[in-house]
């Protein structure tokens, strides 16, 4: 690096200058010296490979009480402010050029935005240390892999982060002019407990022209921690341009017979059993939240681009979550935020513990029925707590398929939301176009917790990425159909819903997934049968009721089966149409998504001629 560069900030740096003076990269000195003068920091840490430094971090934070310890003492925990719970979707802006509007996104004008954000932004660090960071998405030398720096004042937030993802900081002091991913955060002035103060300036911005994120008084992960969803606005942008595709999924290997492992990925709007379906035991766990896909000789292969897990804690207790629960109980390194601590231990709702009548939470000094400043009741713990861990904790890693460097091939895609009433628990699109259109692109799922607003409001959300869109839907659907194009070899793609209800009463157990997901291996072999309705392939009872059998030791009855694979024809009509009047707004809607939803449509309505409204599986039966 110039010396001249690092000389201006020789103070600040004091023994970690040798560290930056050694990587060669153009770009990195541009951006360091732009943002050490705006933000005014008053030391920099910068943050190497080694355990080491890691261990500093961990220790920095709990000095400067932004964690605190567990009585586990590799256990800590943090607290974000009461109004700083989740993604901040009215601040969070993606800046165009001239302001553009673009459907579903808040946009601001570039100058004026990067001019707001800098001002907010600037002398922020003052008596602080900036970390400056190296991190990999993806294992450091795999083609599929992207780098990022991350500058931060938040010692939580860079601890997070080592936890999170791999450091790359060797890998850019062998590699000249890495090019690189920008993040850029101040979690701004704090109050005593150490939380984010001024929360009506909260600002997460993001230039996809500069592939920067840029975000300021907040400390909730999901704004912060830039690799995580800092990084996804700015990758699908980069996906978009080159014909690939960053998505929110899960990817996991299910265990087919004979020794098979069938790797699938899994797209759901948060708090809609994503997490919960890569988890279920005695299948692989690979990632829980982020993919990278791309083509490779005709083939799908996806990374999971993360090296932990950051995920709600909210109900994970002993008998339904089991792997979550040994590791957030074990020795490995654990972050609890935003959960309720009380004599050095944490406390979340639905535990399936007795939680104590006080303690310390999100909203500080905590006791049973304590209401907030609005008059709400205040639970023990928040409905969008987290715990954040490594991977190398859970012991159901496929760790060959997380370290892969070409990534694993994907068998199949599913799309799932929150849906109480149409669609079954799963459904087989017929092809590729019918899959990303009639299912990921028609997810909608009632809203939850983790992000700010109302719950239970039913929600368009294509893909699960409506909350990190950044760039033009249309062109977002187009690039997927275009990627199908290009496949050789096809994933099959399934739509599935954990909430289908009765009208009062879910009608499906929480464990019913992992049924779901032996079905949907076999099938992609084409090792079971399945029945043809409009909407895809469903499940044949006699199938079902093996499946059941073998894999939970349950019987399962026709009324169960009639009840949750009954076809609900107007609901599916009424969703058809909905969807359509969506597209139909958008100037860049692929022909592609109009042709599968007139098709469907047109199915739909010839069932319902034929055989009404509720239309039992076993009708299809009879025509196979
Ligand atoms: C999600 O809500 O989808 C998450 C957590 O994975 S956050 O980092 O907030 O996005
Ligand atoms: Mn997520």
């Amino acid at each position: 690096m110039i010396n001249d560069f690092l000389d201006k900030y020789k103070k600040l740096f004091g023994n970690d200058m040798e560290r930056l003076k050694k990587i060669e990269n153009r770009n990195l000195e541009k951006f360091i010296d732009e943002f050490i003068d705006l933000f005014k920091p008053s030391k920099i840490f910068v943050l190497t490979d080694s355990e080491e430094d890691r261990r500093f971090l961990r220790e920095m934070a709990l000095k400067e009480r932004e964690e605190n310890l567990l009585l586990n003492k590799n256990h800590t925990y943090h607290f974000d402010n009461y109004y700083d719970q989740a993604r901040d979707k009215e601040n969070t802006r993606i800046l165009t050029p001239n302001g553009e509007k673009l459907p579903f996104i808040n946009t601001v004008k570039r100058d004026e935005g990067l001019r707001e954000i800098k001002e907010i932004m600037r002398g922020q660090m003052k008596g602080r240390t900036m970390i400056i960071g190296f991190f990999s998405l993806g294992p450091l030398d795999s083609p599929l892999s992207l780098k990022a720096v991350q500058l931060t004042d938040s010692f939580y937030v860079a601890h997070s982060e080592t936890i999170l993802y791999r450091t790359a900081y060797n890998y850019f002091l062998e590699n000249e002019n890495v090019p690189f991913m920008k993040f850029v955060h101040s979690q701004g002035e704090l109050d005593e407990r150490m939380t984010s103060k001024n929360i009506p300036k909260r600002r997460i911005y993001f230039d996809l022209e500069d592939y920067t994120a840029y975000s300021v008084n907040t400390q909730y992960a999901g704004n912060t921690v830039g690799l995580k969803k800092p990084a996804f606005r700015l990758t699908i942008g980069k996906a978009l341009r080159e014909g690939w595709l960053s998505e929110h999924m899960f990817l996991m290997g299910v265990n087919g017979p004979k020794g098979r492992t069938t790797y699938l990925t899994g797209a759901f709007p948060s708090m809609c059993g994503k997490t919960s379906t890569c988890m279920i035991p005695g299948e692989k766990l690979v990632g829980d939240d982020l993919v990278f896909m791309r083509i490779n000789d005709g083939k799908p292969l996806a990374i999971n681009i993360e090296n932990g897990v950051f995920g709600i804690i909210d109900g994970i207790n002993e008998k339904d979550d089991p792997i979550i629960w040994n590791v957030i109980h074990s020795d490995e390194e654990v972050i609890f935020s935003n959960v309720l601590v009380s004599n050095g231990k944490p406390y979340w709702n639905g535990m399936g513990e007795q939680i104590p009548e006080g303690g310390e939470n999100h909203s500080g000094v905590w006791w049973k029925g304590k209401k907030d400043k609005e008059g709400k009741e205040i639970p023990p713990s928040h409905k969008n707590a987290r715990f954040t861990v490594p991977l190398s904790g859970f012991k159901n890693l496929d760790k060959g398929a997380l370290d892969s460097k070409e990534g694993v091939e994907i068998g199949g895609i599913i799309y799932g939301g929150r849906d109480s009433d149409t669609w079954p628990p799963v459904c087989e699109a017929f092809n590729w176009n019918h899959g990303i259109i009639n299912k990921g692109a028609s997810i909608e799922s009632e809203t939850t917790a983790a992000s700010l607003g109302k719950e239970g409001v039913r929600t368009f959300n294509a893909m699960s990425i409506m909350e990190f869109l950044s760039v033009d839907l249309g062109s977002y659907l187009k690039n997927y159909v275009e990627f199908g194009k290009k496949l050789k070899v096809h994933p099959k793609i399934f739509g599935v819903n954990y909430f289908l209800t009765d009208g009062k009463k879910f009608l499906n157990e929480k464990t019913d997934k992992a049924v779901w997901l032996k079905w949907i291996e076999l099938r992609i072999h084409n090792e079971v049968g399945a029945i043809k309705t409009p909407i895809g392939f469903i499940p044949k009872y006699e199938n079902l009721v093996k499946l059941f059998r073998e894999v939970l030791n349950k019987e399962y009855s026709k009324d169960d089966y009639e009840a949750q694979f009954s076809i609900r024809v107007p609901k599916l009509i009424e969703k058809n149409e909905r969807i359509y009047r969506i597209y139909k707004d958008i100037k860049t809607t692929p022909t592609e998504v109009f042709e599968e939803l007139e098709r469907e449509r047109e199915r739909l309505m010839d069932l319902k001629k034929n055989k009404g409204e509720l239309v039992s599986p076993f009708y299809f039966n009879d025509l196979n």
